[in-house]
């Protein structure tokens, strides 16, 4: 059953990919199972094809779109409803980057950890986020890149909120496939989590530190 699920991700069979999902949770499958041993590393798989030019950018979007699709059938398992809102947190892909599946990932597992998410998608300017600051007072702002061209987008984010006086009136999570703890020391942001569940346990943690 998960196999089938890897390999409709690839496809970028999008139905497929739903209604697998929908069968291997009916069938007792963990939404964490069912996301690491199958639908994350289908798309690991597609970026390697992508990097042998096996495949192109329409096959990654397709598979992106099956994912996507997924991703929505799993949201009510991997986010619990009737939590109150333990804190709130601002996310968004920094700009110039329009990769969102791990971003949006991190989204549920931090709605499932009791947070209230405000989503600003992809693409996401240093002002929009500052906008978002002062409006929504966020606890934390989540930034996402994948991509070794936008990570220095995070550097100036990060810079624009001490510009405008903004970045000690929030905490700063940063992730993504090309970023690490030691980029992130580098940048001045305050946490870094390298996947979904560990954002939602450090965002967690952290809240009860202050
Ligand atoms: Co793009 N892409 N892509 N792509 N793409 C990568 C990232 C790449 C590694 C593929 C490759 O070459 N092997 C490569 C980057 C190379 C590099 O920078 N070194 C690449 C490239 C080059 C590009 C383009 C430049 C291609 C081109 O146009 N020539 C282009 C850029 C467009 C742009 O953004 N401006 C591009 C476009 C696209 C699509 C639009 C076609 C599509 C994105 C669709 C979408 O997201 N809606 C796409 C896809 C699908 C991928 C791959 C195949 C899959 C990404 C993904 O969703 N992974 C990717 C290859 C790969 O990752 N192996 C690739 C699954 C997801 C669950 O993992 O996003 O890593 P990830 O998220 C994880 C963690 O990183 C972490 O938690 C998540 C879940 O555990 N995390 C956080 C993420 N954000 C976090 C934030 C946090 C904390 C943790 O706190 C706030």
């Amino acid at each position: 059953m998960l196999n089938s699920i890897y390999d409709n991700v690839i496809k970028g069979d999008l139905e497929s990919v739903k209604e697998g999902v929908t069968q291997a949770l009916a069938a007792g499958h963990g939404s964490s199972d069912i996301l690491n041993t199958a639908m994350i590393p289908a798309m690991q798989e597609v970026g390697r094809r992508f990097e042998n030019e096996e495949c192109y950018i329409p096959e990654m979007l397709i598979s992106a779109r099956a994912m996507h699709g997924g991703l929505e059938v799993l949201r009510p398992h991997l986010a619990k409803a009737d939590v109150e809102p333990v804190g709130k947190v601002v996310l968004g892909t920094v700009k110039g980057d329009l990769h969102d599946i791990g971003k949006n990932l991190v989204g549920m597992l931090l709605e499932g950890a009791g947070f209230d998410v405000v989503d600003l998608g992809v693409n996401v300017s240093p002002e929009k986020f500052i906008e978002a600051i002062r409006q929504h007072k966020p606890d934390f702002v989540g930034l996402s890149a994948l991509l070794t061209t936008t990570i220095p987008a995070m550097q100036a984010t990060i810079d624009a909120f001490k510009d405008v006086g903004v970045r000690d009136q929030t905490i700063v999570m940063v992730g993504g496939a090309p970023v690490n703890q030691a980029f992130a020391d580098k940048i001045g942001a305050d946490i870094y989590a390298p996947n979904a569940a560990s954002a939602a346990k450090k965002a967690r943690a952290m809240l009860k530190r202050i």
